[in-house]
């Protein structure tokens, strides 16, 4: 059999990779004989028109430079103000401008071009994510016939809510230039099918597969997952790394981790814990929530606001609420070492998970993973999180409904032992049974 390239506008050029996508990549290539292909990460006057590859490393990378131009248009114009808003339910804030999607396409050919050089006609390709859509049509025009798959790690937008991209139905038309597209949920998997046949006159077939010029594509969910029992060990060595003044013993620790993005809901979150400080006097000092947030995509107008936002409401509420021993809420703008987070993940009473939309959200899985089953602490988790398909013994909340929400904190907190175990076991089967070699192995089996 062929190797098995996998594309993603991302790759890690450092020995040991680290992260959601990076490590479910990883895994995979380290079982399979394959090449991971995406941008090196470095802005040049004048990107070469070729992959380079990247020395050393468990298995093969090649790489490729944006230019300035591409890296403003196609990568935090299309990509980052156009599809990622879209596709979270947020057209209010798209930015449509031509030179965006006219870059986007740029850099999705001059990829085909790069990558015609490289494929071998037995060779299986796995396109992963929003900012690579139209490739498999433009691999095409170069005449590759080979399987080529496509994974999205977003939401998928309703059929109404696609109608407001300009052309949108073209991302139909990429679409269905894959032998497979899979989606993280069921959710999505509903609406990609419902605007293939509304929008773009495609015929549903039996088996989750759909007609539409020139292919069948099938179309189904494979939800992202995580090494649980990997990421259990780490957490257990971890925790007794902690530093000292982390955990005090008079108090309880909740915890959110989430890059600084608008769809990951952190002010709806902070609202609530601000509810629940108002209405449960007897709980201050005896709890506090400790927010790590990275910021991403700086200099993008959104991303300025929300930073803006949560800080002035953490702010608001610890000067509310905090005395000279005490502030509850901790605000991190850093990213922190992945066993690091292992180690606090399993340190916390309270896990937050409150997104407004999110594809599937590994975090929720993270911590679910790290807890004690002896004694583990319970999941908050965002109806609106891909995650909550698979994760219905969570605690699930509604992150607009600021009191519904607060009353959850509470019911956590105050949750019996007995009721913490039956929620984790049940938590905890499906991720060891649904892991990310799982996950892997379901999408290469469709893509045959
Ligand atoms: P993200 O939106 O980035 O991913 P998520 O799934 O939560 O969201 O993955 C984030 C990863 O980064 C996790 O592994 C987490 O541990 C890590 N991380 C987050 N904050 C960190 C911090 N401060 N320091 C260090 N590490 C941090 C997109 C989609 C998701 C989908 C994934 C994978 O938006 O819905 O689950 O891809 O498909």
């Amino acid at each position: 059999m062929g190797r098995l390239i996998c594309i993603s506008n991302r790759i890690p050029m450092g020995p040991n990779p680290s992260g959601g996508l990076v490590v479910a990549l990883h895994d995979t290539l380290m079982s399979t004989k394959g090449i991971w292909i995406g941008t090196s990460g470095e802005i040049v006057e004048n990107p070469e028109n070729r992959l380079r590859p990247v020395e050393g490393g468990p298995f093969e990378r090649m790489c490729f430079d944006l230019s300035e131009n591409e890296q403003e248009n196609y990568y935090f114009g299309f990509s980052n103000q156009v599809l990622w808003p879209l596709f979270h339910g947020r057209t209010d804030i798209m930015e449509i401008h031509a030179e965006y999607l006219d870059s986007y396409k740029e850099v999705n050919r001059r990829l085909a071009r790069m990558l015609a050089e490289v494929v071998q006609p037995d060779d299986r390709i796995w396109v992963h994510d929003y900012q690579l859509l139209p490739l498999a049509q433009y691999l095409r025009d170069m005449g590759l016939s080979n399987r080529i798959g496509f994974f999205l790690h977003t939401p998928f937008p309703t059929p109404l809510a696609l109608q407001a991209l300009p052309n949108g139905t073209e991302i139909l038309e990429w679409m269905s230039h894959y032998h497979v597209v899979g989606m993280q949920a069921e959710r999505d998997v509903r609406n990609a099918m419902a605007a293939m046949v509304e929008l773009g006159n495609a015929q549903e077939l039996a088996g989750g597969f759909v007609y539409m010029e020139p292919r069948q594509t099938r179309i189904a969910a494979f939800p992202i997952a995580i090494d649980a029992d990997e990421f259990r060990t780490l957490a257990e060595e971890q925790v007794q790394k902690l530093p000292a003044g982390v955990l005090k013993p008079e108090r309880r620790l909740m915890i959110g981790v989430d890059r600084l993005d608008y769809t990951k809901g952190v002010p709806q979150r902070f609202k609530a814990f601000g509810e629940f400080l108002e209405r449960h006097e007897d709980w201050h000092r005896h709890v506090s929530m400790l927010q790590i947030s990275p910021p991403t995509r700086e200099g993008v107008e959104a991303y300025d606001n929300i930073r803006e936002e949560t800080e002035l409401l953490s702010g608001r509420i610890n000067g509310q609420f905090a005395d000279i021993s005490w502030a509850p809420i901790r605000f991190i703008n850093r990213p922190i070492p992945r066993e690091v987070l292992a180690g606090l993940y399993r340190a916390s009473d309270v896990a937050l998970v409150t997104p407004l939309m999110d594809g599937m959200n590994l975090v929720a899985k993270e911590f679910v993973a790290a807890q004690d089953r002896d004694d583990p602490g319970v999941l908050i988790l965002s109806q609106f999180a891909g995650a909550a398909e698979q994760m219905p013994d969570a605690l699930i909340v509604n992150p607009h409904d600021t009191e519904q929400m607060a009353t959850s904190i509470m019911t956590a907190l105050a949750m019996p032992l007995i009721d913490r175990r039956r929620r984790h076991d049940a938590l905890m089967d499906r991720l060891m049974k649904h892991d990310v070699a799982w996950w892997s192995k379901g999408f290469l089996t469709a893509l045959g």
